[in-house]
C-alpha cells in the first residue's frame, strides 16, 4: 500500500481523472430488501500508451469484493471472477450489465436510492483512483 499512490478525487463530478486513467458513468445497482450482493459498474478510459490492468477493488459498502465477468456456458448467462480487467492503449473499457462488474458480496445495508459508495480500484502499474459519493441506479 505504501507505493500506491492515491488520488483524492472530486466528490461532485463523477467525470473523473488521473494521469492515465479517467472513470466515468460509474453506478451501483439497487438491491431488494433481502438481497446481499450487487454490482457497480462505470467506464475506464486508458489514456496511456501501454495496457493497464483493474486488479482489485475496495469499498465501504462490503468486505468482499471480486471482479467479475459473464460468460455462456451451455446456452445460458453466467457469473465467474476474473484476476483482472485489462484496458487497451487509447481505449475504453465498459463494466456493465451482462458483462465486466464488480461484484459486491455480503453487502452490510441493502443498496437504496440513498445509498452512495466509496470505491478505491486498485491497477497494475501500482497506481490506485478513488471515487466518492458514487449513486445508486435501479435497473
Ligand atoms: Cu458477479
Amino acid at each position: 500500500m505504501l507505493n500506491k499512490k492515491i488520488f483524492i478525487l472530486s466528490l461532485l463530478s463523477l467525470n473523473l481523472s488521473a494521469t492515465e486513467m479517467e472513470i466515468n458513468n460509474a453506478y451501483i445497482k439497487q438491491t431488494p430488501p433481502n438481497s446481499k450482493n450487487t454490482a457497480i459498474f462505470l467506464t475506464l478510459t486508458n489514456k496511456s500508451e501501454k495496457e493497464i490492468a483493474l486488479i482489485d477493488a475496495k469499498s465501504d459498502l462490503s468486505e468482499k469484493i471480486e471482479l467479475h465477468t459473464h460468460i455462456h456456458k451451455d446456452k445460458k448467462m453466467s457469473m465467474i471472477q476474473i484476476p483482472k480487467i485489462t484496458i487497451s492503449p487509447n481505449s475504453t473499457t465498459e463494466l456493465k450489465p451482462g458483462s465486466f462488474h464488480i461484484m459486491l458480496f455480503d453487502l452490510k445495508n441493502p443498496v437504496n436510492a440513498e445509498t452512495k459508495a466509496n470505491l478505491t480500484l486498485y491497477f497494475d502499474n501500482n497506481t490506485s483512483l478513488k471515487i466518492e459519493q458514487i449513486p445508486s441506479k435501479k435497473l
